[in-house]
């Protein structure tokens, strides 16, 4: 609710702001089409594959993820570590983080189609608490260090890294009229991320792998738009598992990602934006074939997925003039607004991501 209050502050700020005018405007030389001139012609940095470019235009990009989740929910009620172990778990998860290093690359050899492929570097880590009391389970768990776990909850850390899934796609612009254009989206996950990271020998659970490490399809649309200082836009977006297990035994479930956003131009280099944003993912399904813990809820596929709405606030600087001509800086903080996860998942806590483009 928090959280609301703060978007609905900045929304009322932004409309206050309305007045700015732009003098740098003019120089689109048909003020009924769509413009890419503007900082906001590029979507809040958290929305991926949202802009189309002109005929032999590149861009390279790099943006940073961070995730945070701070321990479990079960549906729409946070859990405590004791409610984790009252439902009989040895292991709760205390936090996650999941950062992300993506790699970005577009092409477009027409007007109407651009090219892209994103190569991520993950990062996870995970801390955990071990149930207090409690004899340790079985399984060979190598907690290491021969610390007395018998009296006391006991606390692990789990780190895993390396090159995440590869993506190959293209868009199609098909309308482009009265400063609105629209695009489909395609694109192709190869399965390139590590899915069986383990450490002391036990496999880490499936929150900790590296990406989906099945082929995926994602196919999408996006709508853009400008009015004035404005300018707003919105994306649906499906991914489809195409196998039914990865290389591991699983498979990811389905998503469905929706998101709209408003945005407005501060100057003529800098723009604001508010977001939502929907999602929709189905449970894990397969499971690992190689030998696994069960005591903890993120190691049962039952406990990935959820509806997740949350929001977004954004900022995208595009510098015109200096050392620093054509590159573009964006930054998006993301919030949690309402989570229902499905079985005993993990608690959303903030997202922040930041962006670098540079068009040529
Ligand atoms: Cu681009």
């Amino acid at each position: 609710m928090k959280n609301f209050m703060l978007i609905v502050t900045i929304l009322c700020g932004l409309t206050l702001n309305s007045s700015i005018t732009f003098a740098d405007e003019s120089h689109s030389s048909d003020k009924s089409k769509w413009n890419p001139g503007r900082p906001d012609s590029h979507a809040p940095i958290g929305v991926m594959g949202e802009h189309t470019h002109g005929a032999n235009e590149y861009m390279l990009s790099y943006r940073f993820m961070s995730m945070e989740m701070n321990g479990h929910r079960q549906g729409s009620h946070s859990l405590s570590s004791a409610d984790v172990f009252d439902l009989d778990y040895d292991i709760a998860a205390l936090d996650m983080s999941m950062n992300m290093h993506m790699f970005g690359f577009m092409h477009a050899p027409s007007d109407e189609i651009t090219l892209m492929g994103m190569i991520n570097v993950v990062e996870n880590s995970m801390n955990m608490l071990h149930k207090p009391g409690e004899m340790r389970m079985g399984g060979g768990m190598d907690m290491g260090d021969g610390m007395d776990m018998h009296h006391h909850g006991e606390k692990m850390s789990h780190r895993s890294s390396g090159i995440g899934d590869i993506s190959i796609g293209g868009l199609y612009k098909f309308y482009d009229k009265k400063n609105q254009r629209a695009h489909l989206n395609l694109s192709v996950i190869l399965p390139t991320a590590g899915v069986e990271e383990s450490e002391h020998g036990m496999l880490l659970p499936y929150g900790m792998q590296l990406g989906s490490g099945t082929w995926d399809l994602k196919p999408g649309i996006t709508w853009l738009g400008q009015s004035g200082s404005f300018s707003y836009g919105a994306q649906v977006m499906a991914t489809i598992r195409l196998e039914d297990e990865n290389e591991a035994g699983y498979a990811l479930g389905d998503r469905l990602d929706t998101t709209a956003w408003l945005a407005q131009q501060l100057t003529n280099e800098l723009s604001a934006s508010l977001r939502l944003s929907y999602t929709k993912s189905d449970p894990i399904e397969g499971l690992f074939h190689n030998a696994h813990n069960h005591n903890s809820p993120t190691f049962l596929q039952a406990n990935y997925g959820g509806n997740f709405l949350e929001g977004g606030i954004g900022l995208n600087w595009q510098f015109k003039k200096g050392a620093l001509k054509g590159h573009r800086f964006s930054i998006e903080g993301i919030f949690p607004l309402d989570q229902d996860t499905n079985g005993v998942g993990m608690d959303r806590d903030y997202t922040v991501i930041a962006g670098w483009q540079f068009a040529f």
